[in-house]
């Protein structure tokens, strides 16, 4: 062959693969969105709980919307360990999404500790109304650099100490008890403020390391001390609502990315909708549980003094202050 002819041959021939190259990526393209898509979510609540509750709800929703072709599992009662582990799970793609409290995003997107300081929110609906709101939105669109996407928020009330040696008043109580805390250094530093001892112990091991006196107690919301029967081996439980810490729900940004933008859209969606669903479910959920605990005649008090414990964990917010300063005006000035 000539050396022009050659050369045509060959431009010919890349043509016709250029051609077909691109029809089978458009072919491709059409397969995929309508792939089907399971979804594994972690939680460590079990079913019955208004996240689990909830994101079965939103699976449900996304099932029906796509006749099937999306699929959602709800890994329940820490089956796949703890909140930590999970939160990993999903960095590396091995696990879709999780939901897990803002109390473990800290040590991946800084700013979130920013809802993590004690007493940093008056009341629920401030809560509520920076959660849903600008500051938010943006915090959630932050946790991509650690490799998640924010889906949305849900309520978890106001966290209180349960112990099992005494009713808690007043900061001085909780001097030289060990109390578990989540997994994030800025609750043992917290604990010190207040007088007591922070340990970080995993959700799944609290009932173990308070019945064996590893820890003399805990911090939750009534549904979470509830449901886990905690009282059973802490028996005070003491109204302090120290801490507004809400819960979250991210997805694995590595199988975000391979997803079409119809069916990102549709999880955005259903994302909406699941938020709104574990509002309710919760409300309902925290009488129940309060209920619940007075009929076992668990020893509740609220006589605590909250201005003094206000007042000694203003060195925390002081020391954690400096760092989310802007982000902490911002905050307290949401109405
Ligand atoms: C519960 C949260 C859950 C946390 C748990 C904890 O719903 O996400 O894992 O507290 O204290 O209120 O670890």
């Amino acid at each position: 062959m000539q050396r022009g002819l050659m050369m045509r041959h060959a431009l010919a021939i890349a043509k016709t693969l250029t051609g077909s190259g691109a029809i089978l990526a458009l072919s491709l393209a059409a397969v995929s969105t309508a792939e089907a898509l399971e979804i594994k979510s972690s939680d460590v609540h079990a079913m019955g709980y208004p996240t689990t509750d909830a994101i079965q709800f939103m699976g449900e929703w996304l099932n029906e919307q796509t006749d099937g072709r999306i699929n959602l599992t709800i890994y329940h009662s820490m089956q796949l360990g703890g909140e930590k582990e999970a939160l990993e799970q999903v960095q590396l793609g091995a696990l879709e999404m999780t939901r897990v409290s803002v109390g473990v995003v800290g040590p991946i997107v800084d700013d979130f500790n920013a809802f993590n300081l004690p007493y940093v929110f008056r009341s629920i609906d401030h809560m509520h109304a920076v959660v849903d709101g600008e500051i938010g939105q943006e915090l959630l669109e932050r946790l991509e650099v650690g490799e998640l996407i924010g889906l949305g928020y849900m309520d978890a009330g106001a966290r209180s100490f349960y112990n099992k040696i005494k009713p808690i008043r007043t900061p001085e109580d909780l001097e030289g008890l060990k109390i578990r805390v989540m997994q994030n250094p800025i609750f043992i530093d917290m604990m010190s403020e207040m007088g007591g001892a922070g340990m970080p112990i995993a959700f799944n091991e609290l009932y173990t390391a308070m019945q064996t006196g590893v820890v003399d107690g805990a911090e939750n919301n009534p549904p979470s001390y509830a449901t886990q029967k905690h009282y059973e081996v802490a028996g005070y439980y003491s109204l302090t609502e120290h801490l507004i810490v809400p819960e979250i729900f991210v997805f694995s940004k590595r199988v975000w990315d391979t997803l079409s933008e119809e069916d990102q859209n549709l999880i955005r969606e259903a994302s909406v909708l699941a938020t709104e669903k574990e509002r309710e479910l919760w409300n309902a959920m925290e009488q129940q549980a309060m209920a619940e605990l007075l009929e076992l005649g668990i020893e509740i008090n609220d006589d605590v003094d909250k201005d003094a414990f206000i007042a000694a964990t203003a060195p925390v917010r002081e020391k954690f202050g400096a760092q989310y300063a802007e982000l902490l005006t911002r905050i307290e000035a949401v109405e």
